[in-house]
């Protein structure tokens, strides 16, 4: 059952019996009372309450309102860049993912953009997408060795693995490259020279979808909140990329205890409290979050103990079960910010905002009802239980 269903049960309940010990002391009230018009009076109700500190959603107060004349937004910058990792190919696609998010949110921001590419992005590409915003736009060559496989992994175990996972039909099972990339996004994106004088970052694929206007600066209100990571979707990762992932995390925890963080989010990660992984993890296709927290001590430990078991080419580790599970063993709980309001699509699921007066205010073009946080693949109701909702 999902939050506003909870909260509708608990509510209809309450209602409910106070109209019953009303029905005994006051004989009228229990006549004119209804079961239906206990329902309509409680629908005009939620419309009516403010729900935003009680649902932790982004306060009124970091909301720009558009003006007019000088749509500019006011207000404090963080140091933060949108960061795209793509090919010349993805063109069309990363044109429509650029155009969405200067369309909802970077118009009025002006952030940064970083591209990145492990081949030079050619001039048609670069002057294409450099048109789409009036914001910096940098175009970057990823260094060899932060792409390639290196040279120490076992091609011929490699290559077995590729062909058994292909033979089980994992997605992206027989995919060099899609490896390169899991384990770029996983360990040196934050470490590009284009990218090291940024704190902060808003990962873009190419074809996604941002369904609302985002009014407010979610880095400012992360900064300021002390977050280090946030998302829209969570979900199930596939275990056969991972059969081994749980193990060596646990064998990093039991080599380095004192980097996981007092009040985690483990519950999120496993349902015995750590025996196994249940395989939770952010989409990360959407990502905001502080690079601090990804070159700091404990991920730089954790990331260089993954690649030395060579899981991102024996097994095909993805970035987000690699970042998720760092983030929530390695940060408070509350450090992980789930954005109700930012309504976004990587194909095939969608997250709309559940908060009725934050999807009317946004404008959003989705549709509540099929929102992935309702979906039995979601991952949601996890996160709601580990933050006490
Ligand atoms: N430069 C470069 N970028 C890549 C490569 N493979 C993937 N990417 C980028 O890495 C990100 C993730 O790749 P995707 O192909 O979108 O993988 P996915 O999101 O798991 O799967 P789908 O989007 O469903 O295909 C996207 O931003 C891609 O543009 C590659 O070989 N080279
Ligand atoms: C528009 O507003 C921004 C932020 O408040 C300000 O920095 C900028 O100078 C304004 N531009 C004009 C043309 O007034
Ligand atoms: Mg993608």
């Amino acid at each position: 059952m999902n939050t506003a269903a909870r909260y509708l049960y608990l509510v209809l309940g309450a209602i409910i019996s106070f109209h019953y010990i009303l029905a005994f002391t006051h004989q009228e009230y229990g006549r004119i009372t209804s079961f239906d018009n206990i329902a309509s009076h409680f629908r005009v109700e939620t419309i009516q309450t403010p729900t935003f500190v009680d649902r932790n959603l982004v306060p009124l107060e970091y909301y720009a309102p558009p003006n007019p004349w000088n749509d500019t937004a006011p207000g404090r910058r963080a140091n933060a860049a949108f960061v795209i990792l793509c090919r010349n190919t993805d063109l069309t696609r990363i044109i429509g993912s650029i155009r969405e998010i200067e369309d909802r949110f970077n118009r009025r921001y002006n952030y940064p953009y970083v591209l990145l590419n492990e081949v030079e992005f050619n001039d048609d590409f670069k002057k294409r997408v450099s048109v789409l915003t009036s914001a910096k736009m940098e175009f970057g060559l990823i260094p060899h060795d932060h792409w390639f496989q290196p040279d120490w992994i076992d091609e011929d175990k490699a290559t077995e693995a590729r062909k058994k996972m292909v033979s089980q039909s994992i997605i992206y099972g027989g995919s060099k490259s899609y490896r390169n990339m899991c384990r770029f996004n996983s360990g040196f994106f934050f470490r590009h020279d284009l990218v090291k004088k940024y704190r902060w970052y808003w990962r873009i694929e190419p074809n996604v979808h941002f369904h609302c206007d985002i009014n407010f600066d979610p880095f400012v209100y992360m900064e300021d909140h002390k977050k280090i990571y946030a998302f829209t979707i969570a979900m199930y990762e596939y275990k056969k990329t991972i059969p081994t992932l749980w193990k060596h995390v646990k064998d990093f925890i039991d080599l380095h205890p004192e980097f996981v963080a007092r009040n985690n989010a483990l519950d999120f990660l496993s349902d015995d409290s750590g025996t196994t992984y249940n395989l939770c993890h952010f989409w990360s296709n959407f990502e905001i979050a502080d690079m601090n927290f990804w070159r700091g001590a404990a991920y730089t430990a954790f990331f260089d103990y993954l690649e030395s078991q060579g899981g991102f080419y024996y097994e095909r580790w993805g970035d987000a079960p690699v970042h998720s599970i760092a983030a929530a063993l390695f940060a408070n709980k509350d450090q992980i910010q789930f954005f109700d309001e930012i309504g976004y699509e990587h194909f095939p699921y969608t997250h709309c905002p559940r908060d009725e007066e934050t999807w009317r205010r946004g404008m959003c073009t989705c549709e509540r009802e099929q929102s992935f946080d309702q979906d039995g693949y979601s991952c949601m109701s996890k996160w709601d239980k580990v933050i006490g909702r």
